[in-house]
């Protein structure tokens, strides 16, 4: 029986706990079957989006005036939707993420008329969102980014065309829509880019490229050829692009480290199964005091990532204008712990930790790109860093 007990602290309110308990109940019963079945990730992808959205679970990737359950997000809710998904399939848990990482710069900064068309589908899963913001030469330098946005008017209302390129675009290929961010040009660096929504069969928009990665699911490169959006899709003022990235990273990043939580608490869970039944020497694995050490390492690794992960969704759910340091530590302490505590689990499954589709194995491939995507660990340092130093200032 996995540990329950951090659902005590005080960081949750009792529906917390309630939602914990009843994600956990219906993924057991919706998830566990399909998890081996990653052969068409597309296909797996777009029924995961469509059951949770008839369980209403993504009610709680969009907020109350898009048909969601809280007026803004609930972090602490996607924290435990993520961790308790993470537990039982990766990509059930980015079908999840995904809904809200590629609604939330709308729901946060669109018109009402854009909230209506593009998020209240989404909470529903009968659409599929989309965050297009890394390029090819480079997703961490985001002030730098050169796809371009040109206003341009063409007589009937005001319209931007986008050229460029997107790539390492999660849900590239099946998605309805994509949050775009391009140069606008209003200064230079950060202060010039904007945000748009784009349909997916907006003409000039295409799909050039799928990426197959080690734990495959729906990835693409975008291609942006004269494509011309309505300026009514732009998402805040001119300008405001950055911001919008940045404010909708703050939610998401430490949503990142609850899906790391999630593969290392089902880690540990698989390792202690394998170390009490598995006898060596006359004894099982958890009688030796080399596992014991190991086991012991990896639960404080688990309980100091649930700490600074619910510490990041607390702090912003209390209404903290930016949780940025919060939400950097949390993604950057449980993705680099998980990716221990996995290999600590491998280590003791001996070689069946390695066999292609032993649990560890497969947490072993999908934990990875966690210290990557919506951020490096690199990055998430330099945050760290830059926030850590400006609060000393004066000192
Ligand atoms: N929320 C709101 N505003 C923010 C912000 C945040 N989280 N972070 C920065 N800003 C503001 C800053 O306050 C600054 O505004 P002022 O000039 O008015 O003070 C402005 O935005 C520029 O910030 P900064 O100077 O820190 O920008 P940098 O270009 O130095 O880059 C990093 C900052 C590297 C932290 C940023 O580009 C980043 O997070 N990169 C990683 C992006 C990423 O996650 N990519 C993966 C793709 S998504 S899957």
């Amino acid at each position: 029986m996995p540990d329950r007990s951090y659902l005590d602290w005080p960081f949750f309110d009792p529906a917390h706990r309630e939602l914990a308990d009843a994600i956990d109940s219906w993924a057991a019963d919706e998830i566990a079957p399909h998890e081996d079945q990653e052969d068409d990730v597309d296909a797996l992808a777009r029924s995961f989006v469509e059951k949770l959205g008839k369980a209403g679970w993504l009610e709680y990737c969009v907020p109350a005036d898009c048909g969601g359950k809280f007026e803004t997000l609930d972090v602490r809710s996607l924290c435990l939707i993520r961790e308790t998904l993470a537990r039982y399939s990766g990509l059930a848990d980015f079908a999840f993420a995904m809904q809200g990482l590629g609604s939330a710069s709308i729901s946060l900064f669109g018109s009402d008329a854009l909230k209506q068309k593009y998020v209240t589908d989404v909470g529903r899963g009968k659409r599929i969102g989309a965050f297009a913001l890394s390029e090819p030469a480079g997703g961490s330098d985001v002030a730098n980014m050169t796809t371009e946005a040109r206003p341009y008017d063409n007589g009937d209302g005001d319209t931007y065309i986008l050229n460029g390129t997107k790539t390492w675009i999660s849900n590239g290929g099946i998605a309805d829509q994509y949050v775009v961010f391009a140069r606008t040009g209003e200064a230079p660096g950060a202060k010039g880019l904007s945000a748009f929504v784009v349909d997916a069969d907006n003409p000039g928009l295409e799909i050039s490229e799928r990426i197959d990665v080690i734990a495959p699911h729906p990835l693409g490169t975008i291609t942006f050829t004269d494509c011309r959006v309505p300026a009514s899709h732009r998402l805040g003022e001119p300008g405001d692009g950055f911001k919008v990235s940045m404010s909708t990273l703050d939610i998401f990043r430490a949503t990142v480290g609850a899906s790391a939580l999630g593969f290392a608490r089902r880690a540990l869970d698989e390792a202690i199964a394998r170390a009490k039944a598995r006898e060596a020497f006359g004894q099982h694995l958890s009688d030796m005091p080399v596992i014991q050490t190991k086991l012991a390492e990896m639960a404080v690794q688990v309980d100091a990532a649930a700490l600074l992960v619910y510490r990041a969704a607390w702090t912003k759910d209390q209404g903290a204008p930016r949780v940025t340091r919060e939400a950097s530590m949390a993604k950057l302490y449980a993705t680099e712990s998980a990716q221990k505590v996995i290999d600590e689990a491998v280590q003791i499954h001996g070689g069946t930790g390695v066999v292609s589709g032993n649990t560890v194995e497969r947490l072993y491939r999908e934990i990875r790109a966690l210290r990557i995507y919506e951020g490096t660990s690199e990055i998430q340092r330099l945050v760290i860093a830059g926030q850590t130093l400006a609060g000393s200032e004066g000192n």
